[in-house]
């Protein structure tokens, strides 16, 4: 009997099972054939899974050059390593917690993945993680366990990001992650967006290019296992332009290279370009171009399978937001009622906008807005030094935001609390 199909040998050895007992030659038989087709399939397994795990781990050190266009097309190799690298291998893996708030107060402290090497959203002051970012994740543990520092943050890059997302070992990601349908299906659940981004490039001054549309056959400089790279490769297709991407795992790598001279353009997010300008030793001797090549919600992200945690999140990211759209900062005298229901409400001193049903203390949003303030504290503590402007952007409140002298008119806006 010849058997290619791998289907087929199981069906074979199946019909095979009740003459074992009869016919000790043939067993023996029965046997070698499913070492002999068995065993390359167990080696090619075993390759895989060594395969993947490399991948997940990244080498910033190795660029990947590769033609933007035929590198991320969805059909080819890079497309299926790409796969690996969302976490899909690790699927077996991956431990859907049930009572993620129980879990945190156990342990004792939030286990938040966030970045140390982004100037504004995550980044080290004094040695201690600060940003946006790190901002969001102290909010969560003020929450969930009336301590802001109460947290242990762990520094991603976006390679192998989902696996530790799926493994189960992460409460929440707060690292200038774009939601997308794909991450949300293979990862886990994006809760409120807190940062509305494009795509940006960054080219030297003195190539005198004032649009994307005008870098045909550039090398572009890119973190890998983003948004970033995926949208270079829309945006080079649609444009007929053959960028290539040098692809790194680390951004200070790709920042590096592209500072050395080995790209002729840098691109990530725009609030990313602006943050590694400000820290780029020659920031006149670069454009920002004025192009925005995709959409870019900033987003934090929880683990599937616990509704209750994601609820906790999310009201965490209305607390901050409509603190802000109240008047409410840290400095606010918190315990007295000020006669204001909406105000009273979110204080906890009268009413409720859910909190306790949540698992959260009555005076949740004290503890909250005293540890890190609201939206627009956080984002003038770390976002506002970077030149990112505010007023008039997206990242403004909803226009009938009912604070007076707040930013209005764009899009950060959550549901009502109460
Ligand atoms: N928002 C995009 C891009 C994210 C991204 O590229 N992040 C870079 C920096 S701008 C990063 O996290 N790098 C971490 C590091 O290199 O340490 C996405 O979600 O894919």
């Amino acid at each position: 009997m010849v058997v290619t199909d791998p289907g087929a040998v199981s069906a074979a050895a199946l019909h095979a099972v009740p003459e074992l007992g009869r016919e000790t030659q043939d067993e023996k038989e029965l046997m070698r054939r499913m070492i002999a087709w068995t065993a390359p399939a167990l080696i090619g397994a075993l390759t895989l899974l060594a395969v993947s795990v490399v991948l997940a781990s990244g080498d910033d050190r190795l660029p990947t050059l590769t033609p933007v266009g035929a590198a991320l097309d969805t059909s080819s190799e890079a497309a299926g390593q790409r796969r690996a690298n969302h976490g899909v291998g690790f699927a077996a893996m991956s431990e859907q917690v049930k009572d993620r708030l129980d879990l945190v107060r156990r342990r004792g402290h939030l286990v938040c993945a966030t970045s140390d090497a982004i100037p504004g959203f995550g980044y080290l002051a004094d040695g201690a993680n600060a940003g946006f970012d790190v901002d969001l994740c102290r909010a969560v543990a003020a929450a969930a366990l009336g301590d802001p520092n109460a947290v242990e943050f762990r520094i991603s890059v976006p390679t192998g990001l989902g696996a530790a997302v799926r493994s189960g070992e992460i409460d929440m990601v707060a690292r200038i992650l774009t939601a997308t349908t794909t991450r949300e299906a293979e990862w886990g659940n994006f809760v409120h967006t807190m940062y509305y981004d494009g795509q940006g490039l960054i080219v030297r001054r003195s190539l005198g290019v004032a649009a994307a549309r005008e870098l045909a056959g550039a090398s572009v400089c890119v973190t890998e296992n983003t948004t970033t790279e995926l949208n270079l490769a829309d945006f080079s297709r649609l444009h007929r332009l053959d960028l290539r991407a040098v692809a790194f795992a680390k951004t200070s790598a790709a920042v590096d290279a592209y500072l050395d001279g080995q790209c002729d353009a840098f691109t990530t997010d725009h609030s990313g370009l602006h943050a590694y300008l400000s820290v780029f030793p020659d920031p006149s001797g670069h454009v920002v171009l004025p192009d925005v090549i995709s959409e870019e919600p900033l987003t934090p992200l929880v683990p599937h399978g616990d509704d209750r945690w994601y609820d906790i999140v999310k009201t965490v990211m209305a607390i901050l937001i409509y603190a802000e759209a109240y008047g409410v900062t840290s400095d606010s005298a918190l315990a007295q009622p000020t006669g204001d229901a909406r105000v009273d409400r979110l204080f906890g001193l009268a009413g409720s906008f859910g909190q306790e049903d949540l698992g959260l203390s009555r005076t949740v949003a004290q503890d909250v807005i005293r540890a890190v303030g609201n939206y627009g504290e956080i984002y003038d503590r770390h976002l506002a030094p970077l030149g990112l402007e505010r007023r008039g952007s997206r990242n403004a409140l909803w226009a009938g935001a009912p604070c007076s002298d707040c930013p209005r008119g764009g899009q950060v806006y959550a549901p009502p609390l109460r």
